[in-house]
């Protein structure tokens, strides 16, 4: 008899199936996923293969209108000019829920080009779908990976591009495994093919899938509720969490949902960090690439809790982690295997997993407010984009400071519009005032439309119509050593204002339509949108009490 598969680098931890108590649990939990809605309906996934299929048409159209241009005589290659269309991101997983976008990969012979695909993909894209189908295009060709960006029948669509050094796509062309694949390529169509090459060997390194999955679903509304979702805060992002979560799943092979999900906070909860959790042997290839390896790469040996992609080139998903991220990970680690094993008993319900994080309600006395504000909305996708990528670089600085034992920031900025009616109204916006606030957004950011002329009028000292800011704050949590009396961050604040503001594109084109604020508040000064309905804000607390 063969003997049964190994997953991972290390035999498994328990081989038990699972009991019907751990069955019964898995079902509680399917049941709580289902009413936090992390599910879609049959028919709006069905809408997603054939907004699928139309794209996979699409692609094929445009690799033969490209082998048309380039060898008009080509007769054979014409006939047999076609691309294909790969998935990675949440769809590719099995994770996605109903706001997930379809993260789609299109593969074409080596004639085609990247500029081939920005000139004639969007065209023909608007041509082929259905009148009115598709919305929000958005080219964007400088991008660390080059995409365009869209709705198609109100599905969000990203659509990045890559050839292969090959002159046709096979029509039984299947799956991007081969590392020989990568040969010839471009550093950014080796990004472009690694998402997909990285989804498809997860789910080729998990003994069941469909437990992977339904754990992975869970992790994700747990990481999301708890606030501990966001690579770009330094938090594991969502490839990070399914590589923690497959491990969990090769270490209990034949285990339910509802014991992945409990044994992935015991696991992960106590690994002995910085040992890299690892779902196969880091391997070689065929390129002159960096493949991540501590022991030849200084920088590598920084990372604090290495999660390693497993296709080649393999790289560090979590580099982003730093010391204050990590602590407040483990605390919620911790909390989810209290919680967890309670489960698992019968003492509690799966919902205590998911309960809202506090970072605002009874988080931290003293928080840092980092405040990017544009004077249009074109301009400040690129500031508050740039800015939310520094703002680890403000947090490893504040690490540093001797009266702060912990920064945490939290995951997602707040983005708000302004109306101001002079300058000085503006400057009071850029430095965090929300006196001028836009209220009653709704959903859309639609007030814009209702008024196209104001963003025009940017100029004089006393303009004569409002004019819109925009702005995006993050917010920092700071805890104090203990002791500690005074907190002077000026030396840190303004490190971080320098190197935000010594980018080019704000030294060239930005700098009179942005600026960049920091500001101390106070628990009970933070602004109340920060806090759903039903939630107390801390208040000040008063003279007697203290
Ligand atoms: P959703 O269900 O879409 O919310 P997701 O995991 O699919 O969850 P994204 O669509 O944001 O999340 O990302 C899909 C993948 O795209 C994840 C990662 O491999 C890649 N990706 C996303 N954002 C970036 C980025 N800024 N830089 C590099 N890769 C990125
Ligand atoms: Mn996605
Ligand atoms: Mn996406």
């Amino acid at each position: 008899m063969a003997s049964e598969q190994v997953y991972g680098v290390t035999p498994p931890i328990s081989v038990n199936l699972p009991t019907e108590a751990e069955k019964r649990a898995s079902d509680a939990l399917k049941d709580e996923l289902r009413r936090q809605k992390t599910f879609e309906s049959p028919s709006e996934t069905d809408k997603r293969w054939k907004v699928l299929d139309s794209l996979q048409l699409i692609c094929n159209e445009f690799v033969r209108k490209v082998a048309t241009e380039k060898e008009p005589k080509n007769e054979i290659l014409i006939k047999n000019a076609r691309g294909k269309v790969f998935t990675y991101g949440s769809f590719r997983l099995g994770v996605f829920g109903p706001g997930s976008d379809i993260d789609t990969l299109i593969v074409a012979p080596k004639y085609v080009t990247r500029e081939d695909y920005f000139k004639y993909f969007p065209d023909l894209l608007v041509a082929m779908a259905p009148a009115g189908a598709i919305t929000d295009l958005t080219v964007v060709t400088d991008a660390f990976v080059p995409i365009i960006k869209f709705e198609y029948s109100d599905i969000s669509i990203d659509l990045i591009f890559s050839r292969i050094i090959q002159k046709q796509i096979s029509p039984d062309f299947a799956d991007l495994k081969d590392s020989s694949l990568l040969r010839g390529l471009d550093e950014a169509e080796l990004r472009s093919l690694n998402g997909t090459r990285v989804t498809d060997e997860i789910l080729a390194l998990v003994p069941e899938e469909a437990t992977f999955k339904l754990a992975l679903r869970a992790i994700k509304l747990w990481a999301q509720r708890r606030a501990v979702y966001a690579n770009i805060m330094g938090f594991p992002g969502g490839v990070a969490w399914a590589m923690l979560v497959a491990r969990v799943c090769q270490l209990y092979p034949k285990a339910e949902t509802s014991v992945i999900v409990n044994k992935f906070f015991l696991v992960i909860g106590q690994w002995r960090w910085p040992q890299p959790v690892l779902l196969k042997p880091i391997g070689s290839g065929p390129l002159p690439v960096r493949v991540w390896n501590p022991k030849v790469y200084k920088g590598d040996s920084f990372h604090l809790m290495p999660v390693i992609t497993p296709a080649y080139p393999s790289m560090c998903a979590t580099f982003n982690i730093t010391r204050s991220s990590m602590t407040i990970i483990q605390r919620e680690l911790r909390r989810g295997l209290e919680i967890s094993e309670e489960i698992m008993v019968g003492k509690r319900p799966w919902s205590d997993l998911f309960v809202k994080h506090t970072f605002f309600t009874q988080g931290y006395r003293y928080y840092i407010s980092v405040v990017s504000a544009s004077k249009n909305k074109e301009a400040h996708k690129v500031w508050s984009g740039y800015v939310e990528s520094k703002v680890r670089m403000l947090v490893q600085k504040l690490e540093q400071h001797s009266s702060i034992a912990l920064a945490h920031p939290f995951n997602k900025g707040y983005d708000r519009r302004h109306l101001c009616k002079n300058d000085h109204e503006i400057e009071q916006v850029q430095e965090g005032s929300l006196e001028f606030v836009i209220k009653d957004e709704g959903k859309g950011q639609t007030s814009e439309e209702k008024n196209p002329k104001l963003e025009e009028n940017q100029d004089s000292s006393a303009p004569t119509s409002p004019v819109e800011v925009y702005t995006t704050t993050h917010y920092i949590g700071i805890e104090l050593e203990e002791g500690a009396k005074s907190l002077d961050l000026s030396y840190q604040v303004d490190e971080f204002k320098v190197l935000c503001t010594s980018w080019k594109k704000y030294e060239d084109e930005l700098r009179p339509l942005v600026s960049l604020g920091v500001q101390h508040v106070r628990n009970f000064n933070l602004p109340d949108d920060v806090f759903e309905a039903g939630e107390t804000k801390p208040q000040k607390k008063s003279a007697k009490s203290l």
